[in-house]
């Protein structure tokens, strides 16, 4: 490192200090934290965003500025590696150290540490791009300001600043660029309604009969950034019938009594919403978009809804894909292997409805790095949290034989099969779990069989569950294996679990540290609401008595 970028970087860091007496750290999703301490984090990362480029040869790197479903005084920053994925979990002590660096000196060593250690030039003889979004949180504004100073005390790097986006459109924008793609918004809006189209256009029909689209989807959007972008894709797709709702335009909070966590985890409709909604396809976005469920409204139920979460729409994309499949693989050498990934929130009934229709189900520890990396395995690989985060994700090696049976099958039947797996590829976002483009696979999937979201929520039951938060002293102090459906630390508490589990018909129940707040979550299920609301109750007393302010 030469004494100008030394001085740039001292120069940059000391604009902003790190809040005193709190640790921050990178979490399940990048940091997070009340807005006003977050300039030096952003700072730091948007330094960190430069030497990722830097590192990887010049590509493009993504920062985002969300705090996704948390409350608007909130804000966070994650990093988009070069595929538009998750930031590598080897530079996460490296992020972890640089944010809780007390000073600019100690911070300028611990970058020429790792910049030596990972052999990154830091003399301006590369150059290094990161492109910069933010949902729509007024603290956003100064937070890009704060990731331009730090990217910019990196000799070379250069930042692009995207605006307000979605974190799955910067996540999308980022892959397409790395790719030589085009990669604007309105390339990423022509891809999602183009392939939506082609998936339409391709459900069989008989003769003289035209589209009939299924009835309105009305869609909250948690005040959020999803209410200006959904309306850009509205307009492009003339043929669903769609009523947005919750823009952030009428004057709503974001993500206050709406949004996909609020409907998903209360069970109940969002603001805006009513008895006349009764009947009628809803869907819920987060904050920043990259989350969606599905719901009705229960009549007469007092705002209590159906909910039709993320378990269910992985469960719908599988049938449809496994469909599409038999459809092309009836004789074939190649057998794709597919595969179902989901966390131990997923509802039990799902696992067991994926189960039966023969499906490798595979489970990891939550937080979407870990899902999307074990997907990427497959040739097509599906996997969604329970709240709602998911994607399909196909292989190079997959896709080439997709056009390989375009271009030369004779059967008319499987030739369009092998078009709407060619078409769902591009629906889909490929980076990350995208609300939007989850939205519009939905909508073409219900279609395509003629369901009404009634048929589709009863594919199977949902077995009555709970969740619960309970604030502990240390929640470090709560260490889980078997992808978190175990508590091995600290030692006794697996034991308590296991007892009061068991005293439970179709009992289940677990406890992890959150990587987004300070508690520890509970989890149950059992037979009946009442019996799973009683074991996460009486679990959450045992938390509380091993990990509690005693
Ligand atoms: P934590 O706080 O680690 O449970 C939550 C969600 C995750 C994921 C992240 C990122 C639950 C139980 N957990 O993580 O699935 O979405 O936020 O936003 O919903
Ligand atoms: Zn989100």
């Amino acid at each position: 490192m030469n004494d100008q970028q030394r001085s740039m970087l001292l120069q940059s860091a000391s604009q902003f200090p790190p809040p005193q007496g709190i640790k921050l750290s990178y979490g399940t999703a990048g940091f997070r934290a009340d807005a006003s301490i977050l300039q030096s984090t952003v700072l730091r990362i948007g330094i960190l965003a430069a030497l990722r480029s830097l590192k990887t040869d010049g590509a493009v790197i993504g920062l985002m500025i969300t705090a996704s479903h948390n409350k608007v005084s909130d804000n966070g920053v994650k990093i988009a590696d070069p595929s538009g994925g998750m930031l590598t979990q080897d530079w996460e002590p490296f992020a972890d150290s640089i944010v809780n660096a007390p000073d600019p000196e100690s911070l300028l060593r611990l970058i020429e540490e790792f910049a030596k250690k990972e052999n990154i030039p830091l003399n301006g003889s590369k150059v290094a791009s990161v492109f910069l979004g933010r949902d729509t949180r007024p603290s956003g504004e100064s937070l890009v300001e704060a990731a331009k100073q730090g990217i910019g005390s990196v000799i070379g790097a250069v930042a692009t600043d995207l605006g307000i986006v979605t974190t799955p459109q910067l996540h999308w924008m980022v892959r397409a660029r790395n790719r030589n793609i085009k990669a604007s918004e309105v390339d990423y809006f022509d891809q999602l309604a183009t392939s939506f189209r082609c998936l339409i256009d391709l459900i069989p029909k008989k003769s003289g009969e035209n589209d009939h689209p299924i009835g309105k989807l009305i869609v909250d959007c948690s005040n959020g950034v999803g209410g200006e972008k959904l309306q850009l894709l509205k307009e492009k797709l003339n043929w669903l019938d769609l009523e947005i709702r919750n823009s952030g335009k009428e004057g709503g909070i974001l993500n206050e009594g709406v949004g996909a966590d609020y409907v998903q985890k209360e069970k109940v409709s969002p603001q805006g919403f009513g008895p006349s909604d009764v009947g009628v396809r809803c869907a819920s976005l987060d904050g920043d978009a990259d989350r969606i469920v599905y719901f009705t409204i229960i009549p007469n139920g007092n705002n209590k809804i159906n909910l039709i979460d993320g378990d269910k729409m992985l469960s719908l994309f599988a049938l449809f894909m496994k469909k599409q499949l038999n459809i092309l693989t009836d004789k074939n050498e190649y057998q794709p292997r597919v595969g179902v990934v989901q966390t131990a929130y997923a509802n039990g009934a799902s696992t067991k409805y994926l189960t039966k229709l023969g499906l490798q189900v595979i489970f990891t520890p939550t937080g979407v790095k870990y899902l999307h990396g074990k997907a990427e395995e497959y040739d097509i690989g599906i996997y969604f949290e329970a709240n709602g985060h998911g994607t399909v994700l196909f292989s190079d090696k997959f896709l080439t034989w997709l056009e390989d049976i375009k271009s030369t099958e004779t059967s008319l039947n499987k030739m369009n099969a092998a078009k709407r797996l060619s078409a769902v590829s591009k629906v889909v976002n490929q980076a990350v779990g995208d609300a939007l483009s989850g939205l519009l696979l939905v909508e073409a999937i219900l279609q395509h069989m003629g369901w009404s979201v009634d048929n589709w929520n009863e594919l199977y039951s949902d077995l009555p569950s709970r969740q619960l938060k309970v604030k502990v002293a240390d929640r470090t102090a709560l260490v889980t294996t078997n992808a978190e459906a175990c508590a091995e630390k600290p030692p006794g508490i697996q034991d308590a679990i296991n007892a009061l589990t068991a005293k439970y018909k179709q009992g289940r129940c677990f406890v992890r540290p959150s990587g987004t707040e300070d508690v520890v979550r509970v989890y149950a299920e059992a037979d009946t609401q009442v019996a799973a609301d009683e074991l996460a109750t009486s679990v959450a007393k045992v938390v509380d008595q091993f990990l509690g302010f005693h």
